[in-house]
């Protein structure tokens, strides 16, 4: 079998600057990523993986070819206006086309966007001394430092730009494209992925959520659902799905590989982490026209843990994410704001004697410390005015737009607000996300009552040696 990710490529030159201003010139790889010569990997302990082994190399058509099935399938969709949220009013004022207008991606407003972006990005200084935000009893100089971590620690996110090629790109989506293909029924398993206010009632009531630990679960777009739940008519699957999840590096090689491959480890590794496990993995689509928001919060929410925050998000643009299609959005500095919520097991639910009261909701959101001391008016939603374009809702609440191409990484902590908005748009925008945390050898616990869980002697996938 071949692999697409080298566990050794040559170690990356980097060519980091002080402004993250120009596309080409910031945190980027000069030498960036090549296609390894191919290498076989073991995939002993993964049987339904071995059955079906096979060659996924990049098949230039297939991009093609999706763009075509999602032109062809984007129809006007009936509006779903439970998860439209705020969008709800400029949605009804406008019809399908002049919404795909306002959204032209070299309409004045988006160039206004942009240059604003650019803008408050140029401005961004490095402070002299910079404390480690996964480790807060370190301290260090800037000067001396990896600019990436520097960076990192102080803003609160890094963009590398060609962390993958295209081709490990399309393999990651060749892959995704083939097991929805041939391992999702919707008829069978149709449940629905939502961040809005219904988050509790919909993943707080779902088997089918709390068993995708480490499995590999199809969760539907809200907007391509039918009312009895079903795929909307005329609706094609690969243009349905809101994400995959939540174990995609346990059971499938090749999202294993990229886990594994040596640049994340490396670059896991510049920014501070000592022993990182990886709980959570997943793939998401942003699909055309459909594609809903993700609301503002804090990804330690839902990976929590003790006795310190030190989850870790590596957020990979499979495709072009743009302001048209739901680029991330994030707030640089709010790292440093302490946690507002915890997304938690309902005791209410899972009782003390072991019984499980169905009546209640499975998860619910609690207060964290944060919720008093740093209240957030926009936390589980949006801003008010982050529609339409020009945005100023989200600039004046501190949020930049980080646009990527195909390729590209955006590396947050769990501590960062960061949000998307829905994507009205003919372009999906599919991605591809890792979630880590510090692992137990770095004095570190997962929260007991996290919804993630592993059966009973089952651990986290622990990232490669660097030095191995
Ligand atoms: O991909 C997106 O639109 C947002 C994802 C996100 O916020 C997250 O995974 O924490």
């Amino acid at each position: 079998m071949k692999a697409a990710f080298s566990r050794c490529p040559q170690k990356p030159r980097l060519r980091a600057q002080a402004s993250v201003r120009d596309h080409s010139s910031d945190f980027c790889f000069s030498q960036p990523y090549r296609s390894p010569k191919p290498k076989c990997l073991s995939v002993r302990s993964f049987p339904r993986e071995r059955n079906r082994a096979r060659n996924l190399r990049w098949d230039t058509s297939l991009r093609a070819k999706r763009d075509v099935v999602a032109t062809t399938a984007s129809e006007p969709l009936e509006e779903d206006t439970g998860v439209r949220g705020i969008l709800d009013e400029a949605a009804a004022a406008n019809d399908q086309d002049e919404r795909t207008q306002m959204f032209a991606l070299d309409s004045p407003e988006m160039h206004s966007v942009r240059q604003k972006a650019a803008q408050l990005l140029d401005d961004v200084t490095i402070p002299a001394d910079v404390v480690s935000w996964v480790d807060q009893s370190v301290e260090y100089s800037s000067k001396e430092a990896d600019p990436r971590r520097a960076f990192f620690d102080s803003q609160g996110f890094l963009h590398v730009k060609k962390f993958c090629s295209l081709e490990e790109c399309d393999t990651l989506i060749s892959r995704m494209l083939e097991l929805i293909r041939e391992d999702w029924d919707p008829t069978q398993a149709n449940w629905t992925f939502r961040t809005d206010e219904k988050q509790t009632s919909a993943q707080g009531k779902a088997d089918y959520f709390l068993d995708s630990a480490n499995k590999t679960h199809f969760f539907m777009e809200v907007g391509a659902a039918a009312e009895d739940g079903s795929l909307k008519a005329g609706l094609k699957k690969e243009d349905s799905l809101n994400k995959v999840g939540h174990g995609m590096h346990v059971n499938e090689r090749i999202f294993r590989e990229y886990c594994d491959s040596k640049k994340v480890t490396e670059l896991v590794h510049a920014l501070g982490w000592q022993n990182p496990v990886v709980p959570q993995s997943m793939y998401i689509f942003k699909q055309a026209k459909i594609g809903g928001e993700v609301t503002s919060h804090q990804d330690s929410t839902f990976l929590y843990t003790t006795p310190r925050h030190t989850c870790l998000g590596l957020w990979l643009a499979l495709e072009d994410a743009t302001l048209a299609n739901g680029c991330l959005w994030v707030r640089p500095q709010s790292h440093k704001e302490v946690l507002r919520r915890a997304f938690v097991r309902n005791p209410e639910y899972f009782r003390e004697d072991g019984s499980l009261n169905s009546e209640a909701s499975q998860m619910i959101f609690t207060d964290e410390e944060g919720a008093q001391k740093n209240p957030c008016e926009w936390e589980g939603k949006l801003p008010e005015k982050s529609w339409p374009p020009p945005h100023e809702g989200l600039f004046e609440a501190g949020f930049i737009p980080i646009e990527c191409k195909a390729g590209d990484l955006v590396v947050f902590p769990g501590t960062l607000d960061h949000l998307s908005l829905p994507n009205y748009s003919d372009k999906h925008r599919h991605t591809f996300q890792l979630h880590l945390v510090e692992g137990p050898k770095a004095g570190v616990s997962w929260s007991p009552t996290n919804w993630l869980q592993y059966p009973e002697g089952a651990n986290f996938h622990e990232l490669p040696n660097l030095n191995a």
